[in-house]
Order: C-alpha cells, then structure tokens, then sequence
C-alpha cells in the first residue's frame, strides 16, 4: 500500500506543475538533517536496513546476524526473500516485464573487502542476487549480463523459472494498450530491494536487486546493478544504496558519492541528503521523478532521504524490526 501510494504521489507530480527554481545541494535546510540525525543515531550491530517496507527481509538478515554469519550472508538471504514474493511487482519473480513483455532483472553484491559481483539483463532466474554473489566469488569477472548470466546460473544449479506472473502479464497487457513509453515517474514501480547490513564484527556488506523499471525498452540497465551507483560499500567508511529513476543515480554515481561524503565527515543523512541535492541541481524536472537513498556508517548509524514523498525504510537494530518514513526534498 505505502509502496503504491508512492508512485501515486510521484505521479501528481507530472501533472505539469512548474519546475521548481535550480537548488545548490548546500542550500538543503541543514536543520533537517540535524533532526533526522537525532532520530536516526541509533547506533551499533548487527543491524540491517533496506529500502521500502519489507520487514521479513530484515527479519531474514537479522536471523542469519544473529547465528553470527557474515553480514553478506544477511544481505543475500534477505534480498532472497523479497525476490522471492511473487507480489512484489519490481523484484524477482513477479517484477513486472520490459515493454515486450520479458522479465528481465538487474543485481548486485558488495561485501567488506571491497569484492563485488553483479548480473544485468539476468532473464528466467529467481535469485539474480545470489547469481550475483557466484558471479562475485567464482569468476574472474564482476559483471555478467543476458544469456552469459543466466548460462552461467544454470551452470551454479539455478533453475529456470518463469518470472512472469498472471498479475504482471495481466498488467503489462493492460499497459500495451496504449503502449505510451515514457521513461519517467508515470510508468516507473518501486519496490527494489536495497539492504546495507553490518555484522558481529563490525564488517558491512550490501545488496541490491530489481527487474527494473516497469515496460523498460528492451536491453535498459537500471543503477542497481552498478557499482558506485545502486550500491557502494566502503569497509573503513560505510555503505549506501538507492532505489528510483536509476538513469538519475547513475549519472550522478550517488552510493558512491554517499559514502565519499561520510569519509568526509557527514553523517549518514547529511550525505543522503547531498546526494538529493546533487540530483535536483543537475535535472529540473525532478518532480518528475523519484530517487530514494538510505546509508549506513560504521558505528551503524543511519540515513535516508528521497525527491519526493512516499518513500519508506526498513530497519532491524537494537532487536526492533520497524518501517521509517523518510523525509523528502520536495515538501511542494
Ligand atoms: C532502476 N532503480 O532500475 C531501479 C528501479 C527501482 O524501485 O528502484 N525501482 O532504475
């Protein structure tokens, strides 16, 4: 429901109201940061974090913490279990297709030392982020994309599976109708699985999975799967994650940038916050759109901010499982 109302928010917002005058990331009311901050100080680990309202994701990672196992054990399990529900309309099986009606998904792993592994373009696989995972600890590469990927899962024991639902082929044929692809908030779904987690020891691992935006043009690549941009993590530092528009975060590398700001001293709202920033001042049409960012720093302190909002945080620290509203740029 929170999800949805989301996307209806966000489309309001193309209903030609004026773009707003060009903003300086600086210029961001610091005071919200300092608010969110108190709320978000909570700090210490194991936690785990993710985008959107999936409480038995992060009961999934926080199970698998609390057996003391990596936190890149956490972040694979729990991505697995949102891939996995079949309701989620832009993860895994269920996500809904690319404008020719193919489910095609995007995936990607970062652990504490700095490996990373990811598949692009994955089709007939239900676990991309496991594949991911493979890929990261079993080649020499670390992105695998379209039949090589899924060539390569079937080679690890991944089954093939149909991803497309009765709901989502229902909708992509509701869709076709009118078949009016417009790469922007109007058509885009969110539900992308972003999840930063941090074990025992202190040592931070990410993940991100999605099937993209919904009726993509065949062969799109969202940010999900990119390093830097759908995901960072910096063992030293800490990590971030992004859900949304991902030609907006990847044109501004924004988990990577997340995280260099931390290194330079933000905390992790301030860092979200600069990075909606940067977006807001390079598009003018951002209320056109949405992008979400959630981050995390060493000490397991958290930050979350997006354009618009609607958008929602998952967090499982100090044993309490709880969905966050975050605050947003766009207050209209
Ligand atoms: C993408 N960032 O492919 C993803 C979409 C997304 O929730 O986050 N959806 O651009």
């Amino acid at each position: 429901m929170k999800r949805r109302k989301f996307i209806q928010n966000a489309s309001l917002s193309t209903l030609g109201i004026a773009v707003g005058p060009y903003v300086f990331a600086s210029e961001i009311k610091t005071s919200i940061s300092e608010e969110k901050d108190s709320q978000n100080n909570a700090s210490g680990f194991p936690m785990v974090i993710a985008t959107w309202n999936v409480n038995d994701s992060t009961a999934e990672a926080w199970r698998v913490l609390q057996e003391g196992k990596s936190a890149l054990d956490a972040v694979e399990k729990g991505c697995n279990i949102e891939e996995a529900n079949a309701e989620g309309q832009s993860v895994g099986i269920g996500g809904l297709p690319d404008r020719d009606g193919n489910v095609t998904l995007d995936a990607c792993i970062m652990d504490s030392k700095g490996n990373y592994g990811a598949v692009v373009y994955l089709q007939h696989i239900m676990h991309p982020i496991s594949v991911a995972r493979k890929v990261m600890e079993d080649t020499p590469h670390v992105i695998l994309a379209g039949k090589g990927a899924e060539q390569f899962a079937y080679s690890k024991g991944f089954e093939k599976t149909n991803l497309l639902t009765e709901a989502s082929n229902k909708a992509w044929k509701e869709w076709k109708k009118t078949s009016q692809y417009k790469p922007i908030i109007n058509i885009e779904n969110h539900d992308t699985i972003g999840m930063l987690a941090i074990d025992k020891n202190g040592d931070i691992s990410g993940g991100c999975t999605t099937s993209g935006l919904a009726y993509k043009m065949a062969g799109r690549v969202g940010d999900s799967p990119i390093i830097g941009s759908g995901l960072f993590i910096d063992n030293e530092i800490g990590g971030a994650t992004a859900t949304g528009l991902g030609e907006e975060v990847l044109k501004t590398v924004g988990s990577f940038l997340i995280v260099e700001l931390m290194r330079q001293g933000k905390t992790p709202q301030q860092a979200c916050e600069e990075a909606i920033g940067r977006i807001i001042k390079k598009s003018p049409n951002y209320k056109d759109f949405q992008v979400g960012y959630i981050a995390v720093n060493k000490k397991g302190e958290t930050g979350h901010y997006a354009i618009h909002d609607g958008f929602w945080v998952t967090k499982y620290q100090n044993d309490k499982n709880e969905n966050i509203a975050s605050d947003f740029y766009d207050k209209k």
